[in-house]
């Protein structure tokens, strides 16, 4: 485990009775880094500790008032009773920052660890993935009337395919670590959709969609299901921003159609799970049925197919530049990674007709074709 040798320092700004020993590592995820930590207390709720990671995360205090408005927000959507149930709650600390900044200079952020809950890398059965969907829909649905501008960008451009376009294509011309040569198959074959792709980017597009509170890292384990596998809680709210909703879409059928995990090496295991794919819209559109527009409901089909690509893109970047952005467990990581999604983009590529009628029968069946705005 990555030690942290300060524990007692970081636990004691913060308002809470964590046991320092009880401390382990949590989760996969890329960026930041996360921590157990026990209550003193039996009984008391645990913890969940994250190193912020600041170098990719530039402006910790303004991504912290992101997501604070959005917490407070959906805390006056849910019923009181449940709102620690099902919405995150951070843990001030003693200077009434949601923050701490260690003498090390790293940024630590603290909230409760919520029991009884489970996240899945692969989602497994029809029953998750209905839930994962109504999990993110309500989300959405209770973020729609909260003005989008009042969030700060986090990262700019984040899901912008023309800028991560540029940026592959910088990390080529610079070559730092001599791979560009071997991957020139991946470049070729990403470089002949880069047109179709920058469909978000367009006037024609960006006229007639809006601009929501979107998530945008809606990985299917970033929803905690409770222990009957329904929807409870959606973690992971640091890169909750301005974006549009097949964003967030595509993002969250991008790991759940997978068969696989997201880096699978044996490109032949990665399949479309179609069940699953039909659940999570079911689920999505049961609650974002509420407020989506038809162009919007248009637009999810485009959303499936730009996420992967895009994660592709990105990994390939990364590796180009030597692995500087995602955690790597091994040597061509990022490559692997990469790899894995561009299989599984060209799968949803040469499926796109049959996935977007099942998204379109999916709105006739709940009768939303009529209800839809445009
Ligand atoms: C990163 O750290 P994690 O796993 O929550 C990344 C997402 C990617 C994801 C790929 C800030 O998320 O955009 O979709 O890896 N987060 C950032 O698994 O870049
Ligand atoms: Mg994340």
């Amino acid at each position: 485990m990555q030690s942290v040798e300060n524990i007692a320092e970081i636990v004691a700004n913060f308002n809470c009775n964590a046991d320092t020993a009880s401390l382990r590592n949590f989760g996969s995820g890329h960026i930041n880094d996360t921590y157990f930590l026990k209550n003193i207390d039996a009984g008391g709720s645990d913890y969940l500790l994250q190193r912020i990671n600041h170098h990719i995360f530039t402006n910790v205090a303004a991504l912290t008032d992101n997501m604070c408005l959005v917490i407070n927000h959906l805390k006056t959507k849910v019923n009181p009773a449940n709102a620690d149930k099902e919405v995150m709650t951070l843990i001030p600390g003693r200077d009434g920052n949601y923050f701490y900044r260690d003498k090390q200079g790293d940024y630590w952020r603290l909230c409760f660890f919520l029991s009884d809950t489970k996240s899945y890398d692969v989602v497994k059965t029809e029953k998750q993935a209905f839930e994962g969907g109504k999990a993110f829909g309500k989300f959405q649905c209770m973020l729609a009337d909260l003005d989008p501008d009042v969030l700060f960008e986090v990262i700019p451009d984040f899901h912008n395919i023309s800028t991560r376009l540029a940026s592959l294509q910088l990390a080529v011309n610079h070559d730092m670590k001599g791979r560009a040569a071997s991957v020139k198959p991946q470049l070729d074959y990403i470089a002949g959709y880069a047109e179709t792709m920058q469909y978000f980017q367009k006037p024609q597009q960006q006229s007639v969609l809006p601009k929501r509170v979107t998530h945008n890292d809606t990985k299917f384990n970033n929803v905690l299901l409770n222990s009957n596998d329904e929807a409870q809680c959606v973690i992971d709210l640091d890169t909750v921003m301005p974006g549009y909703v097949a964003y967030d879409f595509g993002d969250a059928i991008r790991t759940i159609i997978n068969t696989t995990v997201e880096d699978e090496a044996d490109l032949d295991k990665i399949q479309l799970n179609l069940p699953l794919f039909n659940a999570y819209t079911k689920g999505y559109l049961l609650e974002a049925g509420r407020f989506l527009t038809k162009a919007e409901a248009n637009s999810l089909i485009m959303g499936v197919l730009l996420l992967p690509y895009m994660q592709a893109v990105r990994f390939l970047t990364d590796h180009i530049n030597g692995d500087t952005y995602f955690k790597t467990n091994f040597e061509g990581h990022n490559l692997q990674r990469a790899k894995a999604q561009l299989r599984l983009f060209g799968m949803l590529d040469a499926n796109k007709e049959a996935l977007h009628q099942t998204i379109i029968r999916q709105m006739e069946n709940f009768g939303l074709g009529a209800k839809l705005s445009v």
